[in-house]
C-alpha cells in the first residue's frame, strides 16, 4: 500500500495551497507532500517534499498532525494509498514556485474546493476546526468518488 504525505501551511487567517503542475492530480490545488520512499517515516519524507516541492523548511516537532485519510479503489489496489495530514503554523523560508508546484496563499473562509479533490470539502473543514480524525474516501474505477465516506476520531 502506498503511503503518502499532505501538508497546510496555516497563518492565522490563511491558508497554503499549491496548483500541482505535473503528475497525479495535475491542475488541482491542494496541500504538498508526496510518497513515502524507502525507509522513510510520513514526518522525514514530508519535510523533504516541502523543500523540494516549495522550498519551506520544516521541523518534525513543529507538525500537527491531524488526520490519515484512506483512498481506496474498487479494482485498482495498486492505487489505494494512506494519506497522513498535517498542519503547520511555524516554517522557515518564503514558499517558491517549483517544477511541481505553484504555492498561492488563500483566505480560511475561501477555499477553493471546486478546484481541489473532490474529498477534500468532506474532511478539510473539519481539521481545520480542530478535529483529528480517520478518513475512508472510496472510489470507482474511473476516479469518481463514490458517497459514503466514513469518518472516525483518529487513535494512533
Ligand atoms: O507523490 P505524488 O505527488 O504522486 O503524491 C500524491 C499527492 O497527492 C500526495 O500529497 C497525496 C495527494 N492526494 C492524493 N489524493 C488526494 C485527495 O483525494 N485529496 C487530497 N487533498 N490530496 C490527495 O493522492
Amino acid at each position: 500500500m502506498k503511503i503518502t504525505t499532505l501538508c497546510f501551511l496555516l497563518t492565522e487567517t490563511n491558508i497554503l495551497l499549491a496548483m500541482k503542475k505535473r503528475g497525479f492530480g495535475a491542475g488541482k490545488m491542494n496541500g504538498f507532500g508526496g510518497k513515502v520512499q524507502g525507509d522513510e517515516t510520513p514526518e522525514q519524507a514530508l519535510i523533504r517534499e516541502a523543500f523540494e516541492e516549495i522550498e519551506v523548511t520544516l521541523e518534525e516537532d513543529k507538525l500537527d498532525k491531524v488526520a490519515i485519510i484512506h483512498f481506496k479503489f474498487d479494482n485498482k489496489p495498486d492505487w489505494d494509498q494512506e494519506c497522513h495530514v498535517y498542519l503547520a503554523s511555524e516554517w522557515e523560508g518564503e514558499p517558491t514556485e517549483s517544477e511541481e508546484m505553484k504555492p498561492e496563499w488563500y483566505a480560511k473562509s475561501e477555499i477553493p474546493y471546486d478546484m481541489m479533490w473532490s474529498d477534500d470539502i468532506h474532511w478539510l473543514p473539519k481539521v481545520l476546526a480542530g478535529e483529528k480524525i480517520r478518513c475512508h474516501v472510496f472510489f470507482n474505477d474511473d476516479q469518481t468518488m463514490k458517497e459514503n465516506v466514513v469518518i472516525e476520531p483518529l487513535v494512533e
